[in-house]
């Protein structure tokens, strides 16, 4: 480098020498800042080779012997005083030579040194300037990163938050999903419990009415019959008011004809102790039973009318009396056959009874409390069906209570096979006829049922109900009822109640 300077300079030198020409001794050299005094040697008489070569090292002038050197300014004047001179010359030259050599190093130095200490400066300041601006993308690229960043995180927070929102919402509707499940499960069941009850209730509905359906047709046909009952009745009534009018008018030549009867009759008794005191036969006991029980002891066995003389009373009663059933002895109360008597009567046809021994009958309240009630006795109802099947309610002890008490009943110590429970209440239930209700019916069941019986309300048994001569599907409350034997609809061909004494 400094070599090259070097030549570099005294090409410089060379340049300007021959720009110039030989008159200036001073040269000025512009380098950057610096300027640079050169003063060369006077060269007048020297003429500069065509083949300058410049070597690497200042070398001394060598004495012009065949042709001209480069020194040959030196040339000249060595001719005059060539030894001292020459060589004192020489010695200074050398020695600026030296001095120059020296500068022109110190200078090549220092430019070095400038140039490598510039070049330095500007690497550094440019690396500077471009780390700064490096620092400052770097920056700028952080801000944006960490701007991004919090963006990022932003938007992921938001996401997040959407997302457990949603997932919130999801497990709500799961549950509310859960609950609308259950629910349903709970409807689906009470529908299908209720489709069942429904079909329970609608084939009961179904039942029901087939069964009312026969029982309102029963109840229309029976409407019917006791609407033209009722207008027989009326009928009834109007023609017996027409014949009480008569019969009070009529009751005066009774009352007349009565006495003259008694005359007759104890005209007639008279007759008869006579003939008594003349046959002196004791019939006179015959009289005295008190019962059918009794006339068969007497040694009577036939089946029939007899004259019974009730217990403390010189009332004698006409009565049928049973001698075959399970033994006889059978004093009859009350007997139905064809129908041919209306049971259908008031309390005072019941008290004193109606119809004939020997055909249908009740034999009357007052006569079955006054026998019933002087010693025990057993009752016997016997049943016929359409059929001819016969059957039997048997009852150990039976009376009845007096008027007063309303004829109430007693019955205890059943058996039998006209059902295995009592048809009949035996309770001291009071004694009902259409003009008397005694039940414990709101309604009046001796009208309902027809007939006067111990109606409880309305009890299970009437057998002086309506007569119905044929059978038929119909329901009938006012027919003859045994209703442990044949249910409510009993159409019995014949009925008869008979007592006997416990003890017989
Ligand atoms: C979600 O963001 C809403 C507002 O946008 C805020 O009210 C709510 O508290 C946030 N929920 C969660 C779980 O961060
Ligand atoms: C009343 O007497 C008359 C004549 O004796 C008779 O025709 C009529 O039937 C009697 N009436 C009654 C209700 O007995
Ligand atoms: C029946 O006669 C007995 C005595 O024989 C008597 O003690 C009783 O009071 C009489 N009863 C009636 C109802 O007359
Ligand atoms: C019912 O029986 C009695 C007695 O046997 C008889 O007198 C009467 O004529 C009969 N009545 C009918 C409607 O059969
Ligand atoms: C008998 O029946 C009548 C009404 O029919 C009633 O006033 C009376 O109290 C009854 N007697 C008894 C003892 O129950
Ligand atoms: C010819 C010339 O200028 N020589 C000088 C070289 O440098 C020394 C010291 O620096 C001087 O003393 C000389 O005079």
């Amino acid at each position: 480098m400094g070599r090259r300077l070097a030549l570099t300079l005294a090409y410089l030198a060379y340049l300007l020498a021959t720009a110039i020409g030989t008159e200036r001794q001073k040269h000025h050299v512009q380098h950057g800042p610096c300027s640079y005094t050169f003063i060369l040697p006077e060269v007048e008489n020297c003429h500069p080779l065509k083949d300058f070569q410049v070597t690497n090292t200042l070398q001394r002038d060598s004495p012009p012997e065949d042709q001209p050197d480069t020194g040959q300014h030196k040339q000249g004047k060595a001719q005059k005083d060539r030894p001292s001179w020459q060589e004192k010359k020489l010695e200074s030259l050398e020695s600026a030579m030296e001095n120059n050599t020296q500068w022109l190093q110190k200078l090549e130095n220092f430019i070095q040194e400038n140039v490598r200490s510039g070049m330095e400066e500007m690497k550094r300041t440019a690396v500077h300037t471009q780390t700064a601006a490096m620092l400052e993308m770097g920056t700028n690229l952080l801000s944006q990163s960490a701007e991004q960043t919090r963006k990022l995180t932003d938007v992921e927070t938001q996401v997040l938050n959407q997302t457990s929102r949603l997932e919130i919402q999801l497990l709500e509707y799961s549950l509310f999903t859960n609950r609308l499940e259950k629910h349903i499960l709970l409807q689906t069941q009470e529908i299908s419990r209720l489709g069942d009850k429904n079909n329970f209730l609608e084939q009961r509905l179904l039942a029901l009415e087939a069964r009312y359906g026969k029982e309102l047709q029963g109840l229309q046909s029976e409407k019917q019959q006791l609407q033209e009952l009722l207008e027989k009745q009326s009928r009834l009534v109007s023609q017996l008011q027409g014949e009480l009018g008569s019969s009070t008018h009529n009751s005066s030549v009774l009352q007349r004809q009565q006495a003259a009867l008694t005359d007759t009759v104890q005209q007639l008794l008279a007759m008869v102790s006579n003939c008594n005191e003349i046959s002196n036969t004791p019939k006179k006991e015959t009289l005295h039973f008190k019962d059918c029980a009794a006339i068969l002891r007497s040694g009577v066995t036939e089946s029939g009318i007899y004259s019974i003389r009730l217990h403390n009373s010189t009332q004698t009663v006409k009565v049928f009396c049973d001698m075959k059933t399970r033994g006889g002895g059978w004093t009859v109360l009350q007997h139905r056959r064809n129908g041919s008597v209306d049971f259908h009567r008031g309390w005072r046809d019941y008290k004193m009874g109606f119809g004939e021994p020997h055909g249908e009958h009740w034999l009357g309240n007052d006569i079955i409390h006054k026998l019933t009630s002087s010693q025990e006795y057993s009752l016997h109802v016997q049943l016929k069906d359409r059929d001819g099947n016969e059957a039997y309610s048997h009852y150990d002890l039976f009376y009845i209570n007096s008027e007063h008490r309303n004829y109430s009943l007693h019955a205890e110590g059943f058996s039998g096979t006209a059902g295995r429970t009592s048809s009949l209440t035996h309770t001291s239930t009071p004694f009902s006829t259409k003009d008397r209700d005694n039940d414990r019916c709101t309604c009046k069941c001796a009208q309902l049922a027809s007939g006067g019986w111990w109606f409880e309300a309305c009890g299970p048994s009437n057998l002086n109900g309506m007569y119905y001569p044929s059978s038929s599907n119909v329901v009938r409350y006012n027919g003859i009822k045994w209703y442990y034997w044949k249910g409510p609809n009993l159409m019995a061909t014949m009925t008869t109640m008979m007592v006997r004494p416990a003890s017989f």
